[in-house]
């Protein structure tokens, strides 16, 4: 398993910042940094790969909410225009995805329900915008992770055992399959119990956010709340899955360092502890 730390948004940062951000979590001993970015097409990808070098420090994965909260394009738009423009926008996230050898994480694009719309028909747009934007992801040999949310941030897609089925649907009509984001903070509050939500995800969990239960939607640091991040890691490490594990956790400095120190020291003890395990 590798661990990989939040940064804020990679078209929003300076590459003073990103140098820094980057210096932090490299000391630490992270593998990765996760990031979110609205247009693809607008980063400068060779100074981006020069610093991701420099620190030894890979990118865990591109987030895509933003071309939702920044950009207000959404999946489930009855605007085709506005469904067009969000997969063409996906898809220059994609290839940036693609230039770094990094998967695309995605929840929050789908867009939430707006009065009056249906959500059967809704969902028959994701499925045509998921199945385009998968598809044109397997150019790279990288892969979609489909997230499912907490009720509080987003209005249908809720639960672990729904998004199965539908991701299931979704891939039944494609060759490059979407996977499953895994995050603990939304299983916490939609699924019966975490380990059994990660143990039905196997065939299709290709990602991993920890985060703790305090704090508002920035998340705490993992150790702060009421997860139990040992019963999570152990049931990952039985289940034989060696992807990424990424805090999402709140980016507010000059909590930053601590809170990414923290969570490695955490975290890592605990992989460390399960691997010694006889
Ligand atoms: C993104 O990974 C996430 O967990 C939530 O912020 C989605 O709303
Ligand atoms: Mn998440």
């Amino acid at each position: 398993m590798k661990l990989a730390y939040s940064i804020p948004n990679l078209d929003e940062l300076s590459l003073e910042d990103l140098d820094r951000y980057l210096g932090i979590l490299s000391a630490i001993g992270y593998d990765g940094a996760e990031t979110s970015v609205c247009y693809g097409d607008k980063v400068d990808r060779e100074a981006v790969k020069k610093l991701l070098e420099k620190h030894n420090i890979k990118l865990s994965g591109l987030r895509s909410g933003a071309i939702y909260d920044k950009a207000g394009l959404r999946f489930t738009s009855p605007d085709p225009e506005i469904r067009r423009k969000a997969v063409d926008t996906l898809k220059k996230l994609i290839d940036l995805a693609g230039f770094f050898g990094c998967d695309i994480l995605l929840g929050r694009i789908q867009g939430l329900l707006e009065p009056g719309e249906d959500l059967a028909q809704a969902k028959k747009y994701i499925v045509d915008c998921l199945r385009e934007s998968s598809e044109y992801a397997g150019k790279y040999g990288i892969y979609i992770h489909y997230e499912p949310i907490n009720r509080f941030e987003m209005n249908y897609n809720h639960t672990t055992k729904e998004m199965i089925e539908f991701t299931k649907y979704i891939n039944s009509g494609i060759n490059h399959e979407v996977r499953l984001l895994m995050d603990v903070f939304h299983m916490m509050l939609e699924d019966f119990s975490i380990p059994g939500a990660f143990v039905r995800s196997r065939e299709l969990i290709g990602h991993v956010h920890f985060a703790d239960s305090t704090r508002d939607q920035t998340r705490g640091v993992p150790g702060s709340g009421v997860m139990n991040f040992k019963e999570y890691i152990d049931v990952l490490d039985a289940m034989g899955y060696n992807g990424w594990i990424a805090m999402e956790v709140g980016l507010q400095d000059p909590d930053y360092e601590w809170g990414a120190k923290t969570s490695f020291n955490y975290i890592s003890t605990l992989i460390e502890l399960c691997k010694r395990a006889k």
